[in-house]
This record gives C-alpha cells, structure tokens and sequence, in this order.
C-alpha cells in the first residue's frame, strides 16, 4: 500500500473531490512546509541557540521568545513568493503583512499563531503552530496594512481551511480542509507529512476537562459552577467522575481532545475581561473550532457559537470552551441560566 503523502491527499481532495483549488493544495502545502522547519529549529533546541527571551514584546504586550519571532519568520518567508496570498496575519505582528509587490498576489488570506504554548518552549513540553485560511473578499482595499485588516474580519464559519501542527514526541500536522478532520505525522527521515488518521471523529461524551484551576476564582459564575459540579464527581449533580488534565499549550490539549474526547475551556475571567478573554479569535480560537466542529465536537463562547462571530478586531480576544458535544452543549446551558 503506498503512503498517502499530505500532497497526495490535498491532490485527491482537488482532483477527485473539486474541494480545494490549485491555489489552496499549494498554500497548504508550504504552510507544512513551514511547520516541517519550525520542527527541526525546535528540535535541535539550546544546540540551536532557538530557547529563551527574544527581548522584545508583541502587540498583546506579552515578551517573545526567540521561537516565537523565528516561526513567524520562516511562516513569513515561506508564504509571501508562492502567489496563493494576498495577505497574512499573525499573533506576534500589530497589523497585516501585505504581499510584497514584486510578487503576485493570490485569493486567500492566512491567518497564524505561529507558535503555540510559548511558556512550554523552555520546559521541552510540546507546543505548536495553529493557522486559519479565509477567501480574500473581491474588491478589498490592500493599499496599506491598517486597511488590510478589514478583509480579515470574517467569520470563522467563512474559513476554507484550517489546522494546527503540534510539536511533540512526533510532529503532527492536523488538518481540515472543510471535508473532515485528517492527521499527518512527520516522517523526519523521508522530510514529507504522511496520512497516519483519517475521519477525526470526537466522542459526544467525556469524562475529562482541561482548565487553569488557579484562575477558578476570577471565572464567571457559570464556569464556576458547572467546574465545581465536575469536581463533585459520581456523588454530585452530573453523577460521574471526571479526570482533569491541563497542558497550557491550546494545540496539546485540543489534540488529547481530538484523539479521546474531552473539554477545553478558556473562559472568560476577571483578569482578561477588559481584553475580552485570553485566547485569539482569528488564529487561536477559530481555526480551533472549525477542526472540532468538522470532527463532530462544539465549540463555544458559553453565550455563543465561536464560528459565528463577527470579528471587529484583528487581535480580538473570545472566552473559549471546546471539545465533546455534549459537553460543551452543557457548559452553554450553565450560562443560559
Ligand atoms: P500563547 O499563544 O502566547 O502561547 O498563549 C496561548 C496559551 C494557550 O496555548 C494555552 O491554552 C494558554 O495560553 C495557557 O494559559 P495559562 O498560562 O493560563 O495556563
Ligand atoms: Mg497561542
């Protein structure tokens, strides 16, 4: 049986399937590509010189690592000469990257965390890259980067394209082109992404939530009540034990979430209510919930389906809860009382 190389399946889903064009199997695939050398820079890690503080800040005001500002660049680098883009946005950058002139310019537009779980680079526990493809609106205004931003601010239920590459024990590149939740591992020896799973399926029920605890006393009452229930386990109101587990980095847990099921909550606390939550709609927390709805899972503000919103800003921030249907259909029905 010949293995089915990410190119091959992003070839199938164009020829056979007519989901995707030319244009977006090319942007996926060095988007991968891109991954493929974040992994090996993490890879070689202090041997690298890749670990520790950038000094410098982004624009959410948070330190960059060095690895933070080197994934952008290769992100950068390896998207802005293909044509597939018209423009780029990502969390360690105030405004839009236009295409430069002296290259053709596409239809789509990327949007990227370019690397995930920051606090775990320094401790080698696994983080990732998470990115979101939206169509660019005809007509948009690309004159400057501050106009860019309008064209940007679309609903995630408008993505064509969405995943994340986690860097952990293998790397991983999961992936959803709108027709299900697929995952390639990095063969590091051959260099390509192969097909390892197919038909991501999340299961509807869950016994295990993933949540900062220490922040319990800053949630919302509902986020409150609904963890305490959990807690109470078998003897409390929803009669089962649950098990709890909390990487902090978004593309760990979701992916636990994505191979057994589970809940994943960033929810709204007093600390980060003026910043309108802590996780980022356009590369955090939408490309996210477009993988967990295509694999079956829900995805929520509490008050509201994350895909439905309509973004104001670039860098906005969205209260996040996410991971098995039923669960996360009961986490809302705590807000809904
Ligand atoms: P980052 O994009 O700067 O790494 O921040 C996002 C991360 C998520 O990966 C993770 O879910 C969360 O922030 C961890 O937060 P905390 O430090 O409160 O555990
Ligand atoms: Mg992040």
């Amino acid at each position: 049986m010949p293995q089915r190389t990410l190119a091959r399946y992003l070839t199938e889903e164009q020829r056979h399937k007519g989901i995707i064009t030319g244009d977006l199997k090319l942007l996926l695939e060095v988007v991968a590509r891109a991954c493929q050398a974040i992994s090996v820079a993490i890879g070689k890690g202090a041997l690298g010189g890749v670990l520790g503080e950038a000094g410098s800040d982004n624009i959410q005001g948070e330190a960059q690592k060095k690895l933070d500002v080197l994934s952008n660049e290769i992100l950068l680098e390896a998207n802005e000469w293909g044509g597939h883009l018209a423009a780029m946005a990502s969390e360690e950058m105030d405004l839009p990257h236009l295409v430069p002139h002296r290259f053709p310019k596409g239809e789509y537009l990327l949007t990227f965390d370019p690397l995930d779980g920051s606090s775990n680079i320094d401790v080698n526990v696994s983080i990732g890259t998470i990115f979101s493809v939206l169509k660019c609106p005809e007509g948009a205004d690309l004159s400057t980067p501050q106009a860019a931003e309008q064209a940007f601010l679309q609903p995630g239920s408008t993505q064509v394209a969405a995943g994340y590459a986690v860097y952990g024990p293998t790397t991983l590149l999961v992936l959803s082109v709108g027709d299900g939740v697929v995952v390639f591992t990095l063969d590091r020896e051959q260099g390509q992404f192969v097909l390892t799973r197919e038909n991501v399926r999340i299961p509807a029920e869950t016994q295990e939530f993933a949540i900062n605890m220490a922040n319990r006393r800053f949630w919302e009452a509902p986020v409150q009540r609904y963890v305490d229930d959990m807690v109470a386990g078998r003897s409390g109101p929803l009669g089962k034990d649950y098990n709890m587990r909390w990487v902090a980095s978004m593309v760990a847990d979701v992916h636990r979430i994505m191979t057994r099921g589970g809940i994943f909550m960033y929810p709204m606390d007093e600390k980060v209510r003026d910043k309108g939550g802590k996780l980022r709609l356009m590369y955090e927390a939408n490309p996210m919930a477009f993988l967990v709805e295509q694999a079956g899972g829900g995805a929520s503000t509490g008050y509201q389906r994350i895909l439905d919103i309509v973004p104001e800003h670039l860098h906005q921030r969205v209260p996040v809860i996410l991971g098995s249907r039923q669960e996360v259909e009961r986490a809302a029905a705590y807000h809904a009382v």
